[in-house]
């Protein structure tokens, strides 16, 4: 089994030079767009560095965000620690719990998708869907999910295009003033109690630790999950082929992600003069990490072009790799694979009756990132 989709803008760049120039914010820098160099560059911290608040997402979030994100954009030992104080949060995904939870969520939001005539599911599904999960990891009580929901699909970008951050950094500063006089048994609690090297976290770096969760478990789970209700409109087949192999659920997943590829590429920045392929990279200046790409290479995926719900095994790189490897992974696949489950208990067909695809702009590339708008009906088994 097996099933062509497309979106892989960076192919013949891909096979032809592997490297490739690309202009971001007036100045050209190298992506690298071939798995194997990918995935040697993440692990290389020494070389591509991480230690560069605001330069680690290209585009630059410096004039959309007040704080530099953490862990994400720290380097070993700093990263390592950092890291470890926030994961039991993290990981908490994992427990019977919240696993129980947001399957219990999904599967009250798939009723009522298919209760109604049709639905928009990137705003009636997808961003509810995923701002209530996150209420159950960071447990916060789930009425706080509906203000997230009103950030839309991603917080530093408005849907005609501008940029904002203003609601989040207001929300993020309101919850740690709170927590810092009552700590409560949620995340904001946990962030102003928690101690790093001995000291309590400073102000910043509480607000780098809450702006990164909120902003980068957004478009992304939200676009995997209309990536999912999408394919399935168009392929029943394949859902039909779910239902008869439940076990399949878990390589589903991981092949929904590398085929959304949600994450498209980041940023490193090299300390040094550094040299890659035929490029140089100057003292101080980014190089990009491209994960879209990396994720179709012929050379390591066998038909990458076809979304094989049963791919095994594959090594993507959807949740990046090396250190800095998706700190909320463990999210993203409980929220999708629940959202699988649901599919297959409840729902027959999807029927697609409108979309208008997100477009990516990278450099020269432009990919499809979930959508704007998608307009389906859902039919009950
Ligand atoms: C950053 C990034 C990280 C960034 C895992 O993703 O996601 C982007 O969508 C955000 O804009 O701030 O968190």
């Amino acid at each position: 089994m097996g099933c062509p989709f497309h979106n892989d803008p960076f192919a013949r760049a891909r096979r032809e030079e592997g490297v490739v120039k690309t202009e971001f914010q007036e100045k050209e820098i190298p992506m690298l767009l071939r798995y194997k160099e990918v995935r040697k560059a993440a692990k290389d911290w020494k070389t591509f560095s991480s230690d560069a608040p605001f330069r680690v997402v290209i585009p630059s979030e410096e004039d959309v965000r007040s704080v530099r994100q953490l862990p994400i954009e720290t380097d070993p030992p700093d990263h390592t620690e950092y890291r470890k104080l926030v994961e039991p949060y993290f990981r908490r995904p994992q427990q019977p719990e919240v696993i129980e939870a947001v399957e219990g969520l999904v599967d009250r939001m798939m009723e009522e998708a298919i209760a109604a005539d049709s639905l928009e599911a990137v705003k009636e599904f997808a961003l509810p869907l995923q701002s209530r999960a996150l209420a159950h990891m960071l447990k916060m009580p789930p009425s706080e999910a509906e203000t997230w929901i009103g950030w839309g699909t991603h917080v530093f970008r408005t849907e005609d295009g501008s940029r904002t951050g203003s609601a989040l950094d207001d929300y993020i500063a309101r919850q740690l003033d709170l927590a810092e006089k009552d700590p409560g048994d949620n995340f904001f609690g946990f962030l102003s109690e928690v101690e790093f090297r001995g000291r309590p976290l400073t102000r910043a770096e509480k607000e780098g630790f809450a702006n990164l969760t909120f902003a980068g478990g957004r478009d992304t789970v939200i676009n995997s999950i209309t990536f999912i209700l999408h394919f399935f409109a168009g392929q029943p087949e394949q859902l039909e082929w779910l239902r008869a192999h439940p076990g399949a659920v878990t390589t589903a997943t991981e092949e929904f992600v590398r085929a959304a590829s949600p994450l498209a590429h980041i940023g490193r920045v090299c300390p040094v003069e550094t040299t890659v392929g035929e490029h140089t990279v100057p003292a101080n200046e980014r190089i990009s990490l491209n994960w879209a790409s990396a994720n179709r290479d012929e050379t390591v995926f066998e038909k990458p072009e076809e979304i094989r719900l049963d791919r095994k095994p594959n090594p993507h790189v959807g949740f990046g790799s090396g250190a800095h490897a998706c700190l909320g992974a463990h999210q993203a696949r409980l929220v999708l694979r629940s959202l699988l489950k649901s599919l297959v208990a409840r729902v027959a067909r999807i029927d697609l009756l409108d979309k208008e695809d997100n477009l990516e702009a990278i450099s020269r590339f432009t990919r499809t990132a979930g959508f704007r708008r998608l307009e389906l009906r859902m039919h009950a088994r």
